[in-house]
């Protein structure tokens, strides 16, 4: 059957003859029976659901193969493997990715199209699994993807939330939140494994027994039991390399569990403890920075670990038996974050309560197995957990928090500083005070072999600012990965057009070796190449202007310049500087309409925590000042605001290939690395940014002369910040204090003055604490060189194709194995079929 051309969405190719007949003739059977006998429907009847449902049983039957023949090589090879624990893997949609790494897109696209479907419009009745709020889950995913292409051994534990990450609306400018149901119709990529339950004992209270030789030891006796359930999700590595596994569990009440209250209040009332069971895997913590102290969130990073490690402790066990003398030569476990911290006692507590093996000999498995991650500074992100909490839920894990730092404070501690109390009360894993907390970070640094951060600039500070005293203890210990993200889904499947140029000018293996992409530099130059690299951007530019027009019903200029910032809501990120300076544009349009400026359209997407208000209030009034200016026929469409709603995995593939600006504009020191700058610059934009996380390591790889850098170093916001006076800039600028008048008038929300003074007061009133107008004179000064280099279309398309090219660095392949040799000591296996 002759392919039409599709039409100009980005994820479409022109008609291939390259794409097999017969390849498309089976698929397309396929989908038909799958439609009819899994689906139990007909092509002429079916929904748009049901299609998507026969396309993922399809793919399916690809993945199990490979998933049993990952399996088999790992358990015999018997190597090292990692457990990578994570209380977030922001996944996304998973079809065209499947497909793409099963290099059979084209082919499903084809049979699709047979059938009169567009398989992106098909793909679009996926829902995302946004099981995680930002850049740590959506690192996660990556990672998973990046391990099964190379072919490490590995199982990703998470948490299975019936909710993930909140809907976001936008009702009359504000943000509203919704739950977020992913699983409603149910998801056809995971198996649930009721073979492998879990059940996992939860408070009471511990007691001191004495044994017959005279010894004591402790007995728990938990006051309830909660049942772990896996659901697996197969993560398929590109070009039938291995299939790795995610296992999420899901929480259920067990029958002990509501075993006293059947016998003493019966049905109704265990009804209702049944619900607190279920409770546990109910909802993701939508706060991405603040720690929230909840019980319910001890209560789930607990529930989650116990269940993972008797799943690690059972299949090694199956080769090992109850010798535990390899268990840190097999099993590598990788802390993300300091959200899975508990599974170190829990080791610990498995080991010696269950396992019947010493204190000592137990503490050396576990600190041989751990490793952490660590991806903040920020000290009001650091968990910190009431000592009451954990009395109440688990005493026994306290019990053996408190034996670890008494052993560490009175080892290590005391012979490197003798005598030493305040060393002592700094470096303990207990903070003293009216309530008692237990410090995660600091159990995760005495434990872990490693401790890693993200990006160069942020292992610098994790090392010399956030654990200085253990780094004088431990040196060694800690060291930097820079992060990185997939460029299967971030450029391949997200930005065909781009894809295609690669295959064209770097072969088609650049996918699983992103430094051959360097290619492209040498066409950097070319007129031809300059071209068609930006017809790509353009096209891509038409399909997210379609896409803007459907969600915010603004109308937008492709030709204008696209300056895109999506990411989490937060001060530190810096949202508000990038509206001051929106605002000083507009301010200078109206003053004279007719000035020679590029068209500029500024892009948002961004999720605040629900209880974050001034970050509420910012959404306010990107929202408040988009629509006067997107209304205000004076300035000619000159200037376009648009927030995106919903900002998720899947709008960002369509966002990130239509940038011409990447705005990374934290205030230095702040963003730990920072991912989508990684995604933007492959995908061709631009970065407008301060020099902070990966944008140093990108610049360097880039050029600066290929991007917009401004603003205050970290060494400079370091030496500023206990002087700053924020006045001082506001009565020094006056468009800077023009502007942030501006946002105590009703200009931009008329009849509700002041319904944007929260902002002004937290630069002025609240001291300004990310240094917005400290750095505002150089932001709009960057701007205005990005301005004045998008006029010149060759030197722009030159320095766009050099981000891209230059990027091979920052494909999470590199990153994992980075990982896989310098921390878990992995190899990478040959998967025989
Ligand atoms: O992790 C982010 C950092 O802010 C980024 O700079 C970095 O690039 C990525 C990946 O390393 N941190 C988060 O995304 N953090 C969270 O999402 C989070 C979630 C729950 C609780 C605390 C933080």
């Amino acid at each position: 059957a002759a392919a039409k051309t599709t039409t100009s969405a980005p994820k479409a190719v022109k008609a291939t003859s390259t794409v097999d007949k017969a390849q498309v003739k089976a698929f397309k059977e396929q989908v038909e029976k799958h439609l009819r006998t899994t689906i139990g429907t007909s092509p002429e009847k079916a929904s748009k659901l049901a299609w998507w449902q026969a396309l993922v049983a399809t793919v399916n039957e690809d993945i199990f193969g490979r998933l049993t023949d990952t399996q088999q090589t790992h358990a015999k090879n018997d190597t090292r493997a990692v457990h990578y624990l994570s209380a977030e893997f922001l996944m996304g949609r998973l079809t065209i990715n499947n497909l793409t790494n099963l290099e059979k897109f084209d082919v499903a696209r084809e049979a699709l199209k047979e059938f009169g479907l567009d398989i992106n419009d098909i793909c679009e009745e996926e829902p995302d699994m946004a099981l995680g709020n930002g850049g740590l889950g959506r690192l996660a995913a990556c990672f998973m993807d990046s391990l099964a292409t190379c072919n490490y051994p590995c199982v990703g534990y998470g948490i299975h939330y019936e909710n993930g990450l909140f809907r976001q609306e936008i009702r009359a400018g504000k943000q509203v939140e919704r739950p977020d149901s992913w699983r409603e119709y149910g998801c056809p990529w995971e198996v649930c494994r009721p073979e492998s339950v879990q059940n996992i004992p939860l408070g009471g209270y511990v007691e001191k027994q004495t044994a017959p030789d005279g010894s004591q030891c402790s007995v728990w006796h938990p006051s309830s039991m909660i049942k772990g359930v896996p659901w697996d999700i197969p993560v398929v590595g590109y070009r039938g390399s291995s299939v790795a596994i995610l296992r999420l569990w899901e929480s259920r009440s067990t029958e002990q569990f509501n075993w006293d209250v059947f016998n003493a209040g019966g049905y109704v009332d265990a009804q209702t403890e049944k619900s607190l069971a279920e409770t546990i895997s109910k909802v993701l913590y939508p706060n991405d920075s603040t720690e929230a102290g909840k019980e319910l969130r001890l209560t789930q990073q607990y529930f989650f670990c116990a269940c993972s490690l008797r799943d690690i402790l059972r299949r090694y066990k199956r080769s090992h038996h109850n010798d535990f003398s390899e268990f840190a030569s097999k099993i590598a476990i990788q802390l993300n974050d300091t959200h899975p911290t508990i599974a170190i006692p829990e080791l610990m507590r498995l080991l010696i309560d269950e396992e019947g093996l010493s204190y000592e000999q137990a503490w050396d498995i576990t600190s041989k197995s751990f490793n952490y991650t660590n991806h903040t500074l920020l000290p009001e992100a650091l968990e910190k957990w009431p000592v009451y909490i954990f009395e109440k839920l688990l005493p026994r894990h306290l019990e053996l928090i408190y034996e670890i730092n008494f052993r560490f404070l009175n080892g290590p501690v005391e012979a490197k500083w003798p005598g030493n109390n305040e060393m002592k009360s700094k470096l303990s894993i207990i903070e003293e005070g009216e309530v008692r907390k237990v410090r995660m970070a600091n159990l995760c640094v005495i434990t872990s072999e490693h401790v890693n951060g993200v990006a160069k600039i942020h292992s610098k500070l994790v090392k010399e600012d956030l654990f200085p005293d253990y780094a004088q203890l431990w040196p060694n210990k800690f060291c930097n990965v820079t992060n990185g993200v997939t460029p299967r889904r971030w450029i391949l499947s997200c930005n065909r057009g781009l894809a295609e140029l690669y295959n064209d000018v770097a072969g088609k293996d650049w996918p699983l070796d992103l430094d051959k992409c360097e290619a492209l530099k040498k066409y950097a130059d070319k007129k031809e190449y300059q071209d068609r690299f930006m017809k790509i951007k353009h096209d891509n530019k038409v399909a997210l202007a379609k896409t803007i027009k459907e969600l915010c019903g603004v109308e937008v200029d492709p030709n204008a310049l696209f300056d895109v910032q999506v990411k989490r809501l937060h001060e530190y990120k810096r949202q508000h500087l990038n509206l001051l300076y929106i605002m000083s544009l507009y301010k200078s349009l109206l003053e004279d309409p007719d000035q020679d400026i590029v068209p500029q359209v500024f892009i948002f997407g961004a999720k605040a925590a629900p209880a974050y208000t001034l970050a509420k209030d910012i959404i306010f009034a990107i929202n408040a000042v988009g629509e006067k200016i997107n209304n205000d026929l004076r300035i000619k469409g000159k200037l376009k605001v648009v927030f995106i709603p919903n900002y998720r995995v899947s709008l960002a593939e369509k966002i990130i290939p239509a940038a011409d600006i990447s705005e990374q504009i934290s205030t230095a020191g702040y963003e730990a690395s920072g991912t989508s700058n990684m995604k933007f610059s492959m995908n061709g934009a631009l970065t407008l940014g301060t020099m902070d996380g990966a944008n140093i390591e990108i610049v360097e790889q880039a050029g600066i002369e290929n991007n917009f850098i401004f603003g205050l170093s970290v060494e400079e916001v370091q030496k500023l910040k206990p002087r700053y006076n924020p006045w001082d800039y506001y009565n020094a600028d006056h468009d800077l204090k023009a502007v942030v008048d501006w946002l105590d008038s009703d200009f931009f929300t008329p009849g509700q003055p002041g319904a944007l003074s929260s902002i002004k007061s937290s630069l002025l009133n609240n001291g300004d604490p990310f240094l917005v107008l400290a750095d505002f004179a150089s932001y709009k000064a960057a701007h205005q060189r990005a301005q004045k280099m998008f006029k010149d279309k060759a030197k722009w398309a030159k320095a766009a194709m050099i981000n891209s090219a230059t990027m091979g660095i920052f494909s999470s392949d590199r990153s994992i194995k980075d990982y896989a040799t310098n921390i878990w000591t992995l190899k990478s296996q040959l998967i025989k079929k």
